[in-house]
């Protein structure tokens, strides 16, 4: 196994360290974050879920973004009413529809918390991206950080009524930002920008999924202004009896090393479990695949992995190096952020 070393005092940020976004509402996860060097900080974009106080054994309270007015409504149901099946923690779906959901039990936005050494982090008392639109109404999530000449632009889902889509916005100063719009629709998440041109075109790996056939994979696509993306590409699968055997998602922006471009991805096995490895990518083509993980290099290990609102998940959306250390921020079972730090090189050496 590779040497990679979990901070020791993980999980690095939880609930507790989260402000509501409002008085009504409770903070229940605070993971999947995005991690960016800007100054002297690192800057974690992270996903915060958040639900009403307001909910009992009888009846689930549903936050929803009314897209119209931008303003929090409601949906109540009773969780004794047999159309509906509340199993999932995550979601609430109708009785023998397998595959969609109706509602998320939470609804998330994106917090910004900030450090000076990468391990002691500081969250910020207001929401940064707070969902708005009606593509947004059921929440904002899972946002990557990527910067490009100063200016750093931020992948999220918007997940709504209509799907899940992936939305841009950018900031300069982590003070405000500018939302783009959507740039990969239905259904389509994990989505991460390279962080310069290649041969003229910016470069965006993405994970559509189909609801007629077609496994959860691995997209790259161009762009030649970060808006409008196109000639779509596949560039990894799912192996079978592998780790990575059901679904793969691009985790951290790719990060340009002397052997190529790595990507961290999370990969999901048969029982469930969300692990993370490594993609080798060709430096001039993106979409040739020169190296893979035959083994996870991190896996829900620890108690704090193997348990939480959805357990055994390991998912990582931001990387940064500090002094030939990469420090990998990854979300733990939809729950808080962990840290893990490995050097660059033995994760390259890894890939054989
Ligand atoms: C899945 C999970 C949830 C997430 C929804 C919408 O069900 O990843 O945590 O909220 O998708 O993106």
């Amino acid at each position: 196994m590779m040497n990679i070393k979990r901070y020791e005092f993980n999980p690095i940020i939880t609930c507790g360290d989260v402000n509501p976004s409002s008085r009504d509402f409770e903070v229940i996860g605070t993971f999947n974050p995005g991690a960016a060097k800007y100054k002297d900080e690192i800057i974690l974009a992270m996903r915060v879920a958040e639900r009403f106080k307001e909910n009992d054994s009888e009846r689930i309270k549903i936050p929803v973004v009314d897209g119209q007015s931008a303003s929090l409504k409601s949906v109540d149901l009773d969780r004794g009413d047999d159309r509906y099946d509340f199993s999932d923690s995550r979601v609430v779906k109708e009785k023998g529809n397998l595959y969609e959901f109706l509602y998320l039990t939470s609804m998330s936005h994106v917090r910004l918390a900030r450090s000076s050494d990468g391990v002691n982090f500081k969250v910020d008392d207001k929401p940064f991206i707070y969902p708005e639109n009606e593509y947004e109404s059921f929440g904002v999530e899972d946002p990557r950080i990527t910067e490009i000449d100063g200016r750093y632009y931020i992948t999220y889902s918007s997940v709504s009524k209509y799907g899940v889509v992936t939305s841009l916005a950018v900031t300069s100063d982590f003070k405000s930002c500018k939302k783009l719009g959507n740039i990969f629709s239905t259904e389509n998440k994990d989505v991460v920008i390279f962080p310069e041109k290649i041969n003229g075109k910016y470069f965006a790996l993405n994970r559509p999924v189909s609801k007629s056939t077609g496994d959860p994979v691995i997209w790259i696509s161009e762009s030649y202004n970060l808006l409008h993306w196109g000639n779509h590409k596949v560039v990894a699968h799912t192996r079978k009896g592998h780790w990575d055997s059901q679904k793969i998602g691009a985790g951290a922006p790719p990060i340009k090393t002397d052997r190529g471009w790595l990507e961290l991805y999370h990969g999901v096995d048969d029982d469930g479990h969300y692990s993370m490895g490594a993609l080798l990518l060709d430096i001039d083509c993106p979409s040739k695949i020169i190296a893979r993980s035959e083994q996870p290099l991190l896996a829900p290990q620890k108690d704090y992995e193997t348990m939480g609102f959805f357990s055994n998940v390991v998912f990582p959306c931001g990387a940064v190096e500090k002094q030939g250390e990469l420090y990998v921020y990854y979300g733990i079972s939809d729950n808080s952020v962990g840290l893990a730090t490995a050097n660059t090189e033995d994760i390259l050496k890894s890939l054989a």
